[in-house]
C-alpha cells in the first residue's frame, strides 16, 4: 500500500486535488482510496472512504469546552493522535494499492504540531510521500513564491519523507505565466532575476536572501503545473509520484 499525503496553506487545493486525482487513478484503473484527514472541512468534493469526522466532532468540542475553532482543531488532533490504531485498521483494512489523504485546511496543525508528524508516520508504516501545493495564483509574485519555498522546506524537515512539489489550479494562469513559476522552480537564477525585477529595498533584500539560503540546503523543488478543474498535469504529476512510491511501476497491475 502506498500513502500519499496532500499538504499545502489554506484554500490551496488540498480537497479537489485530493478529489481530482483519485478519479484519475479510477479511470486508469488503480486500485485507490480517500481519507479525509480535515476534522473541520464543511463539504468535501469527495466522498472519502475514511472520514476523520468519524472520530471526532469540532462542533461538540467547542461547546464541551468553550474552544474557538481553532483551539477545538488542535484539541481535534490530540484526539486523533490517541485513536490512531483504529484509524489505521480502518485503513489497512480497505486494502487499496494507493491511499490519498486529504489534510487540514490550517497546514500548520499538521504541519508543525507534533500531531501532525505523529498520525503520518503512525496511520501507515509502509510507503508514503507527501505532495505540497504551491497555489499558482498567489506564486505569481516572488516574494510569495520564495515564503511558499521556505514552508515546503520547512514540511520537509518535519516529515522527511519524499516530497512531489505541484503548482496548483494552473488553469487560473495564462500559460506563460505558469512556464515562468516552474522556470523558477528549475532554474535558481530566473527567479533571481524576477526577485530584482518585481521587489525592492528590504523586501527584495530578504527575500534574495531566504532564497539563497533554501538553494544552499540543496533542496529540489520542481514544480509539476496541475489543475484539478480540467486534469492539466495529472499524468506527469502521476509519473512523479510512481517514480517515488514504486520505483516507476504502476501501484496496480
Ligand atoms: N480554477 C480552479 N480552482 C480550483 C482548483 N482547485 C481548487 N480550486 C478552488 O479553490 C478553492 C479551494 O479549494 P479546496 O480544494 O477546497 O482547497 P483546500 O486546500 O482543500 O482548502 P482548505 O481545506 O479549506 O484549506 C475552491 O474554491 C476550489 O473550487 C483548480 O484546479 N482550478
Ligand atoms: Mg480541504
Amino acid at each position: 500500500m502506498f500513502t500519499v499525503f496532500i499538504i499545502g496553506t489554506a484554500g490551496s487545493g488540498k480537497s479537489m486535488l485530493t478529489s481530482a486525482f483519485n478519479e484519475w487513478l479510477k479511470m486508469s484503473k488503480q486500485d485507490v482510496s480517500v481519507v479525509n484527514l480535515d476534522p473541520g472541512a464543511l463539504t468535501l468534493p469527495y466522498t472519502p472512504d475514511v472520514d476523520i469526522r468519524d472520530y471526532v466532532d469540532i462542533g461538540s468540542l467547542m461547546e464541551e469546552y468553550g474552544l474557538g475553532p481553532n483551539g477545538a482543531l488542535i484539541m481535534a488532533a490530540d484526539l486523533i493522535a490517541d485513536k490512531i490504531e483504529e484509524i489505521s485498521k480502518e485503513i489497512e483494512d480497505l486494502r487499496s494499492d494507493i491511499v490519498l489523504v486529504d489534510t487540514p485546511g490550517q497546514m500548520e496543525l499538521f504541519a508543525f504540531r507534533t500531531s501532525g508528524p505523529y498520525i503520518a508516520n503512525e496511520l501507515t508504516k509502509e510507503n508514503k510521500a507527501i505532495v505540497y501545493l504551491f497555489d499558482a495564483v498567489f506564486s505569481v509574485n516572488p516574494l510569495n513564491y520564495v515564503s511558499n519555498l521556505f514552508l515546503s522546506s520547512a514540511v520537509y524537515n518535519r516529515f522527511f519523507l519524499p516530497q512531489v512539489h505541484l503548482l496548483s489550479k494552473c488553469d487560473l494562469l495564462p500559460k506563460e505565466e505558469v512556464d515562468k513559476i516552474v522556470d523558477w522552480s528549475a532554474n535558481p537564477k530566473k527567479l533571481e532575476i524576477a526577485i530584482e525585477q518585481k521587489l525592492e529595498g528590504t523586501k527584495r533584500l530578504l527575500t534574495r536572501n531566504m532564497m539563497l539560503a533554501i538553494h544552499k540546503l540543496g533542496l529540489k523543488f520542481l514544480l509539476i503545473p496541475v489543475s484539478a478543474k480540467t486534469n492539466e498535469g495529472m499524468i506527469n504529476f502521476n509519473m512523479a509520484l510512481e517514480r517515488i512510491l514504486a520505483g516507476g511501476d504502476k501501484y496496480t497491475y
